[in-house]
């Protein structure tokens, strides 16, 4: 048998040995991973009692996907890979999903599965839970790879750490045929094979002639902008990318994720004035952020008709040119070349740098206030039913008042109108449905926030984005955590007032009217309330908050008070037939 070769034969009884299950933790230990996202059974549930036992924090989930979404957003908060750990065939691919996800928004993670046996598997001759794993995670991806020997393991653990963190970050795959874990060796030996990675995203310093180039190009600019992605946030170069914003001039616009880099609310910020900043720049410095269909792909009316040149800092050189041409690309990682640009007598930080003209500035401010002004009465609003401008003003100053809590965010118009109102103040402090807008990420990054960071959670969900982690209201009461979910509940997905006019079927946007989703938080001994007013969510939340107490609050929002896609139902194709 092949994995037979792999055995060091024991010379003699006295031997100590160890096996393929105590290599890998030894291996994870050795590497600083300290937590693992995962929903136990077979081939891996001896792996998480013993890595348990050896100090690992092994938090086990309801459904593999939003262990993947934790251990995903996990690597976003830490810069280490989140590890998330399943069984085979059908736990792997529940996981697949956030591995996609963690690739798709340059998060390092590690997705575990175990496997079935490679020669039962390559014949097909049906094995329990059979699947070639590694063939289908390979596109979802940045690196998948198999471990055969337990004399391997170092060297496959090692391989997967560097992977998923080095470069772009993104997810990797590890397979685990279900035999590797039994298999045993010499100790001493075994230990010999762990390997711990030295400097695992080593620094990636741009070309001085890229730097100069960017500058050159920032000094023409008469209404340069800033754009910030959750790649800077990811980064840590907080204090760098302060200077810099402060130290040019600069106007910024924070993507969703990278809210908080610098307050929502520091005089610099366009968040408000959005529309404004995008048509009328000159000259757009992207740090950490893609030119993708958030940004309308760089061109069209949301650019509006001036010529305008991008200077783009990133760490992934084909992301360069993407989609406009880039007049000034600088590639490295954020840290260095936000350094090298505020660099020397010349550079940002330097004394011959001159700030950008405060005429544009000032427009852009007044931009700004107008449209604050314009939201500020709807935030006061007291109606009942409530719409969301009524729940989100009462949410804003409870954000306000707790700065260090982890905002997390998913639905269409329960994001988007969330994203406009509440302010964030510190980096990292927003996390939310990322490049794909996908629906799910919900319970797994509540989990993983407060398990990472150690701070409590205000999970704000649409009821239909709710729906897809919601069973984790048991993972969250069963470990304890500080995290208050919201749940926007306006009777189903956009609105609650769609009707079928063919059948007796409820319509597909609607969900059962007048639901009780507090009820499912009390199932399980946390805390549920019911809140039809912004007084009564008011008070709920705030206690949920200086409690810790696992909570959930059934926010009656307005049926009707949503709108379809929230903000981007331009996307929505619609048919030009006559509908029925
Ligand atoms: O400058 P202008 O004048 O333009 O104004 C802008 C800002 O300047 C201004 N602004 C402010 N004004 C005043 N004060 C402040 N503080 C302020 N801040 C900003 O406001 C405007 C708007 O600013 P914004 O938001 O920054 O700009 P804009 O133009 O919207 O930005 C464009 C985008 C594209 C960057 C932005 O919209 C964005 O980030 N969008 C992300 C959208 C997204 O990802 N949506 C989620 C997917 S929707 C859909 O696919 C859904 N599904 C399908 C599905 C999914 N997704 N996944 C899976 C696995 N399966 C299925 C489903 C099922 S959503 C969904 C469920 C929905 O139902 P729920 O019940 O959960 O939710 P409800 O809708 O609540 O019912
Ligand atoms: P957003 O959705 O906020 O606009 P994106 O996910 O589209 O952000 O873009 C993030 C970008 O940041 C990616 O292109 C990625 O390569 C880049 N990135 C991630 N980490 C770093 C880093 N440490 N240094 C430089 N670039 C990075
Ligand atoms: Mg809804």
């Amino acid at each position: 048998m092949a994995e037979a070769a792999a055995l060091t034969k024991p010379e003699a009884e006295s031997e100590e040995l160890t096996d393929g299950f105590n290599l890998l933790i030894d291996a994870m230990k050795l590497n600083g991973i300290e937590t693992i996202y995962g929903v136990p059974g077979i081939p891996i549930t001896d792996f998480g009692r013993m890595a348990q036992a050896a100090g690992l924090r092994v938090l086990s989930f309801r459904h593999e996907q939003n262990a993947g979404y934790a251990a995903a957003i996990a690597g976003f908060l830490t810069k280490k890979p989140g590890i998330c750990l399943t069984v085979s065939a059908p736990g792997f691919l529940n996981g697949l999903t956030a591995l996609a996800h963690a690739t798709t928004n340059c998060f390092p993670m590690i997705l575990v599965s175990g496997s079935s046996e490679r020669e039962v598997v390559d014949l097909q001759q049906g094995d329990y839970e059979e699947m070639d794993q590694l063939a289908v995670a390979k596109t979802m991806c940045k690196a998948a790879y198999r471990v055969l020997h337990a004399a391997d393991i170092g060297i496959g653990l090692a391989r997967a750490i560097r992977a998923a963190v080095s470069g772009r970050p993104g997810g990797v795959y590890l397979d685990l045929p279900a035999k590797l874990f039994g298999q045993v060796m010499n100790a001493e030996a075994g230990k010999k094979s762990l390997v711990k990675v030295i400097d695992a995203a080593p620094a990636q310093i741009p070309d001085p002639a890229a730097v100069k180039r960017a500058l050159d190009v920032l000094k023409g600019a008469k209404k340069p902008l800033i754009i910030l992605g959750k790649g800077a946030a990811y980064a840590q170069a907080d204090d760098a990318i302060k200077a810099l914003v402060e130290k040019s001039g600069v106007p910024f616009l924070p993507m969703s994720m990278a809210k908080g880099l610098l307050p929502d609310t520091h005089p610099q910020c366009a968040g408000a004035a959005r529309s404004t900043v995008l048509k009328d720049s000159d000259v757009v410095v992207m740090i950490g952020a893609r030119l993708n269909w958030l940004l309308s792909h760089g061109k069209g009316r949301t650019w509006g008709d001036a010529p305008k040149k991008f200077i783009q800092i990133d760490i992934e050189p084909k992301e360069m040119d993407s989609n406009v041409e880039i007049a000034a690309p600088v590639v490295g990682d954020i840290g260095s070349c936000v350094a090298a640009l505020l660099d020397g007598p010349n550079g940002i930080g330097g004394g011959n740098w001159t700030k950008a003209p405060s005429d544009w500035m000032g427009a852009v401010s007044a931009k700004r206030e107008e449209n604050v002004a314009k939201m500020a009465p709807r935030l006061m609003n007291n109606n009942n039913p409530m719409d969301y401008h009524g729940a989100l003003g009462v949410l804003r100053t409870i954000v306000k008042e707790r700065p260090d809590a982890i905002l997390v965010n998913e639905g269409a118009n329960t994001l988007d109108l969330t994203r406009g109102v509440i302010d964030i103040y510190k980096p990292r402090k927003r996390l939310d449905v990322g490049t794909w807008g996908v629906m799910g990420i919900g319970m797994g990054q509540a989990i993983a926030a407060t398990v990472e960071t150690g701070h409590p959670v205000l999970a704000i969900e649409g009821d239909s984005a709710f729906g897809f982690s919601g069973m984790e209201v048991e993972t969250i009461c069963r470990y304890n955590l500080p995290v208050c979910i919201v749940v926007f509940n306006n009777d189903g997905i956009y609105r609650g007032t769609d009707t079928n006019k063919a059948g007796t079927d409820p319509a597909t946007t609607v969900f059962v009217k007048g639901a009780r989703y507090d009820k499912m938080m009390e199932a399980f001994g946390g805390v549920g309330v019911n809140a039809t007013t912004p007084d009564e969510l008011k008070r709920a939340v705030n206690a949920a908050m200086d409690s810790g107490k696992p909570t959930l609050i059934n926010a009656v929002i307005d049926p009707a008070a949503g709108s379809e896609s929230g903000r981007i139902g331009n996307l929505n194709p619609q048919s030009k037939l006559k509908k029925k």
